[in-house]
């Protein structure tokens, strides 16, 4: 559905009327809405500085396009067909001429960069007056990013892939200089846990350069597929290309099934080539990666000789870390040297990444070749073992005239020289990296993945786990503060979106998935620092929607999601929840319920925290305050019981790294919903046995305890395989008041309960055993599980 940005068409006083509808705990339904003003220009990311002028210039059959030099020929005619399809006005480049009348006329003009205001090679200037519009750099990329912010002044149907008769193509007069913070602005794509044909590739290219980015990081090659022809080993495409079959839903599911599609794919090299032109034409360059000595298995499938241990690797069909890895034999580094050269004969472009990620030593553990490399080469442990592999690889890539790039593992056992390091395990590997004079860039899982949720609606499809929302990835400044101002900043050279797919089976989610967030990056790491503003950039959010909607782009509105939380208040069943509706724009209101129906038009609107007993479904949605649309829903449960706010002590050890309290997630009253986001909503423990003591304040007749254990959804989570309750009068003997029958262990879902006979009691203990044992889809051994627990429930 699209986005209309139509602020008369539903006027915000019809839209709280409605709400006159009176629930008793409906807060303030009058609520004084803060207004919200469109910004005058919505250039993302925002440029260094705007002056607004008065006027507009507008486009029309007779504007001229002039370029003062035949280098700009190419980014001008780009435009020109840009403009063209939606517009329909016919833009001819012509030739500046010392005496052109400058009425109506876009002129592109390239300056020596001795006389350009900046010395930044990216930098532009824009004017815009009612008679003419002037873009000025000192090289193409820099006219490039100006025609860009022009793009972005016009109304968003410019975007639109088929004509629109009804719209003015007009531009509001104003002063723009401009250059970037970064020279490194890029995205990554993984192509390999699903493939994506070249329409879509360009397609990303055309987001890219949308935002000003710079940099296209092509994941090429993992577990699940290989990508891209190499003719000396034609084998990795003709047999690893495709997989059988790919895991359905989560690969950590409880029970994993699977679809028997043969899924997969690669590019032809005309192809690569063709991409690799079309983002050139868009400043962009692309980066490929061929990831190794880990996520080898689809290359040992073609050729297992690679390998230390001999072994059928597939290609595989579920997702994870695998123990597939390749030998760091000479063989092997005769066939990178001859793959890396066909590689860097595809990409013009200054870096080969190398992956170097998450590399399982166990096969070379069981290599008796590498142990005899270690003791001919001095290595003290399988860290340096991967940093000599990746230490020849290197001289592989210098060979070719390029630099290597590596995931931050490649810092381990020693980092080889030249090499460009992406942090993506938090930021310690970009630091380390420039400390050591290495370039670096920033990539951290916290901010900037984007296969993690967004937000946390039911609504939101399914993610690889955590939560990163838009505000965020805003948030996140590339420079590591003790960096900032120094010689060493010079090498954080930028930062990275990255989106990997083994949860983006489709162009649609993929889209999903990046966008907005990609918006955030390309603002980190293009607006000065002074310069960003959360609250700056959400306003402009709007204007992008739409012009997503009209290129056709599925975007998320998770920055719309509401997050719900509560506090509890009192104990035992009279315990009440003080319920806190938040949003992170004010672009919404928020309308909830309390009786367990999808919050509507009419629902109360939220203004401030209201207070619910135990045994409450609180349901909330957020609305536009402009076009009136509804958004993703959130949810809270509250439970009444006997156990709220008890004290409870855990005789176990929870795993309190993820969860910092686990004890309020087993006893305040609030379960988690049945969507998983982050293993922090459960209580961890990752022993055999779970023991927790509940003391009441005073003696409670009771005749039933649950746990909640498996939302039922991913992350295998698995009920306790026993559970035995316990009472006491001293909280020292115990005596047994039975246990659960294992049948209803072994099948039941969300929890597992006990019921027995009414008992008065101050002390209750619960044992809930963990000795589930799985088959694990990466090793294909036996592995325990955590046991992930929420609310203990005595009624
Ligand atoms: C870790 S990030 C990986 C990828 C996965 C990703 C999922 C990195 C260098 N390796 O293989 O796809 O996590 O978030």
């Amino acid at each position: 559905m699209k986005l209309k940005l139509l602020p008369h068409s539903i006027s915000l006083a019809s839209l709280l009327l409605l709400s006159a509808c009176q629930q008793e705990h409906a807060t303030n339904t009058n609520a004084q809405l803060p207004p919200i003003t469109p910004p005058a220009i919505s250039i993302v990311p925002a440029p260094v500085s705007a002056e607004m002028k008065t006027g507009q210039f507008v486009f029309g059959n007779s504007t001229q396009f002039t370029v003062n030099s035949e280098k700009l020929r190419d980014v001008a005619q780009l435009w020109a067909d840009f403009f063209n399809v939606a517009s329909g006005i016919n833009l001819q480049v012509q030739s500046a001429t010392g005496n052109s009348d400058k009425t109506n006329t876009v002129s592109l003009e390239l300056v020596p960069a001795s006389e350009f205001s900046s010395s930044n090679a990216e930098a532009y200037e824009l004017t815009v007056t009612d008679r003419a519009i002037t873009v000025r750099a000192s090289t193409s990329a820099g006219i490039f990013y100006g025609l860009t912010s022009l793009r972005q002044l016009l109304p968003p149907q410019i975007e639109s892939p088929s004509p629109i008769n009804s719209v003015n193509w007009v531009v509001p007069a104003v002063a723009i200089v401009d250059e970037p913070l970064y020279p490194y602005r890029g995205m990554h794509l993984d192509v390999s846990r699903h493939f994506f044909d070249v329409n879509f590739i360009k397609r990303y290219i055309d987001i890219l350069a949308l935002h000003k980015m710079n940099r296209f990081h092509w994941h090429l090659t993992d577990d699940q597929g290989w990508r891209i022809p190499i003719d000396a080993y034609p084998l990795l495409t003709e047999k690893s290309a495709w997989r059988d079959k790919t895991v359905i839903g989560h690969t950590y599911d409880r029970d994993v099934a699977y679809n028997t599609n043969k899924v997969g794919g690669y590019y032809s090299k005309d192809q690569i080539r063709d991409i690799v032109a079309y983002a050139a034409e868009r400043k962009i360059m692309v980066i490929p990666e061929i990831d190794i000595p880990g996520h080898a298995a689809a290359i040992l499938h073609a050729y297992p000789e690679f390998g230390c241990i001999e072994q059928d690797s597939q290609v595989q069909s579920n997702f994870g870390i695998f123990e597939q890895v390749l030998c760091p034999t000479e063989p092997t580094f005769e066939f990178l040297r001859a793959v890396f050269t066909e590689v860097a004969e595809l990409f013009p472009g200054e870096y080969l990444h190398i992956g170097g990620d998450e590399v399982k030593k166990v096969q070379w553990q069981q290599s008796p070749f590498v142990t005899e490399l270690m003791q001919r080469e001095g290595l003290k442990d399988y860290h340096e073992v991967q940093s000599y592999f990746i230490r020849r690889v290197g001289e592989i890539v210098s060979s070719l005239d390029k630099k290597m790039l590596g995931w931050n593992e490649i810092l381990d056992g020693g980092i080889a020289p030249n090499a460009t390091i992406m942090s993506w395990q938090g930021i310690e590997g970009g630091i380390a990296a420039a400390e050591l004079g290495h370039d670096a860039i920033m990539s951290p899982g916290n901010y900037v993945y984007f296969d993690h949720f967004q937000s946390r609606s039911v609504d939101e499809p399914l993610a690889i786990h955590g939560i990163t929302p838009l505000s965020e990835t805003y948030s996140y400044n590339p420079m590591p503060e003790q960096f900032a101002g120094t010689e060493k900043a010079k090498h954080i050279l930028g930062a990275q979106g990255q989106l990997w797919t083994e949860y983006v089976p489709t162009t649609a989610k993929a889209e999903y998935m990046i966008l907005p967030r990609l918006s955030a990056v390309a603002e980190i790491t293009w607006t000065p620092v002074n310069k960003q503003s959360w609250q700056s950039f959400s306003e402009r959010l709007p204007n992008l929607f739409a012009r997503f909607d009209e290129m056709g782009l599925n975007a998320a509105r998770s920055v719309y999601a509401i997050t719900a939380t509560a506090k509890t208040e009192g104990s035992g069943e009279d315990a009440k929840y003080r319920v806190n509706l938040a949003t992170d724009t004010a672009h919404v209101i928020i309308r909830y319920t309390t009786d367990g129906t999808l919050p509507n038009a009419q629902s109360p609107i939220y203004s401030q925290p209201f207070l619910v007993e135990g045994d409450t479904f609180v349901r909330a949605r957020s609305q536009d305050k402009i076009s009136g649309d509804f958004y993703l829903e959130s949810q809270l449960r509250t439970v009444k019981h006997k156990a709220v706010g008890a004290q409870l002590t855990l005789l176990s050890e929870a795993n309190t790294e993820w969860n910092k309290d686990p004890v309020k997630t087993l006893s305040d009253g609030i379960t988690s919903i049945d969507q998983i986001f982050q293993l922090d909503d459960w209580a961890t423990f990752f022993g055999d046995e779970v023991i927790a003591n509940i003391t009441f304040a005073n003696p409670q007749t009771v005749k039933e305890v649950s746990i909640g254990f498996n939302p039922g959804k991913h992350r295998q989570m698995y009920p306790p395989t026993r559970l035995h309750i316990l009472s006491s009068s001293d909280g020292e003997t115990w005596q047994s008041l039975g246990e659960a029958d294992p049948q209803h262990l072994a099948t039941a879902k969300n929890r597992v309960s006990y019921t027995f006979a009414p008992t008065t009691t101050r002390h209750l203990r619960i044992e809930a055993e963990n000795k589930t044992r799985v088959l694990s889809t990466e090793s294909g051994k036996l592995k325990s599980v955590p046991l992930y627990l929420d609310e203990i429930i005595v009624k």
